[in-house]
């Protein structure tokens, strides 16, 4: 796609989203719309910060369980979905190509930027791997390539939490299809644990994970048409939901709102006080995670967890 041809899409898909969650109660947006280049470059801020373990931790993990994942799955290709700049993703790499042998690495994000970039740099570090970047969102997976029976589809960062319970079934399903029998699944999830260290990772003292979410409202009034929507009138808020074992990111109405959209030719109102969920993060307990995949037809080979037992990786076979 030109550059030209992508804006025009951008738009389109977002004015969907926005016609389809604006006027819900409450109003919703999917998590997708934070990572314009600079979304991109705060969340990996935010994997840095003191407060957010998830990506220490399971980086830790991969670190320390590379090459029994390779072992026990005999996999041949790793195929990555949001792999993004892939920085974790070397600890695989490492041990699918140790001793010389070649593979293919197959990275599958929505940003074409982000994939291409990070494909030239492994190109140059792994001279035995071959990679195949392909653009692609959670909700269409392409054919996958490489050999049936050999592959390790890899889904991090506990990026399965921004799915609502059906949304996760449905891309469970889609997994589990687009895989033959001997394939692998690997999966990252962030475990349920102590409220208040919970919303200090999405609350920051630095406020970084504030500017993330407030950006939203950037990427929104520079995508389509509109007046009346600006970011200094919410501010940043993370809520635990015990209930629904999940941290719900919000942007909460500080004045009452009136936003035109002249693009999809609706007006949204949003009262003082209100608020716009931006993303939900459910947060799980493994062996409720473990039956949830033998539920879709998984086969769980091992989880494994990070010192702290802060966060999950599951292997599990189809
Ligand atoms: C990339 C979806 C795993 O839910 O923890 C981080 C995104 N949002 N801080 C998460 C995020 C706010 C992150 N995921």
């Amino acid at each position: 796609m030109s550059a030209a041809e992508l804006e025009v899409s951008n738009r389109t898909e977002l004015e969907a989203d926005l016609r389809a969650g604006l006027w819900s109660d409450p109003a919703t947006l999917p998590p997708r719309w934070f990572y314009d280049e600079r979304g991109s470059r705060l969340f990996d801020e935010i994997t840095a910060l003191p407060e957010y373990y998830p990506t220490r931790a399971e980086h830790e993990i991969l670190a320390r369980r590379s090459h029994e994942i390779v072992r026990l799955t005999g996999a041949r290709s790793l195929h990555e979905l949001g792999a993004g700049t892939a920085t974790k993703t070397r600890e695989l790499l490492d041990a699918l190509t140790a001793g010389g042998r070649s593979a293919l690495y197959v990275p599958l994000d929505i940003s074409e930027e982000v994939l291409l970039e990070a494909a030239d740099q492994l190109r140059v570090d792994y001279p035995g791997l071959t990679v195949e970047p392909a653009v692609a969102d959670f909700h269409r997976l392409p054919t996958l390539t490489g050999e049936p029976g050999g592959r390790l589809l890899a889904f991090l960062g506990g990026t399965i939490g921004n799915f609502e319970e059906e949304a996760r079934a449905d891309f469970l399903r889609m997994v589990h299809a687009a895989l033959d029998p001997g394939d692998h699944l690997l999966l990252g999830a962030d475990l349920v644990k102590d409220r208040a260290r919970l919303v200090a990772a999405y609350d920051d003292e630095a406020g970084i994970t504030a500017l993330f979410n407030l950006n939203l409202v950037d990427v929104i009034t520079r995508t389509t048409p509109v007046s009346g929507l600006d970011r200094a009138d919410f501010v940043h808020e993370a809520a635990w939901d015990e209930e629904s074992s999940r941290i719900e990111m919000r942007l909460r109405a500080v004045r009452d709102i009136t936003a035109d959209f002249s693009g999809i030719g609706r007006t949204w109102r949003l009262a003082a006080g209100e608020h716009l969920r931006t993303e939900i993060s459910r947060k799980f307990d493994l062996d409720a995670l473990r039956d949830e995949l033998v539920g879709h037809g998984f086969d769980p080979v091992a989880a494994w967890t990070d010192g702290a037992g802060d966060f999950s990786l599951t292997l599990a076979r189809v």
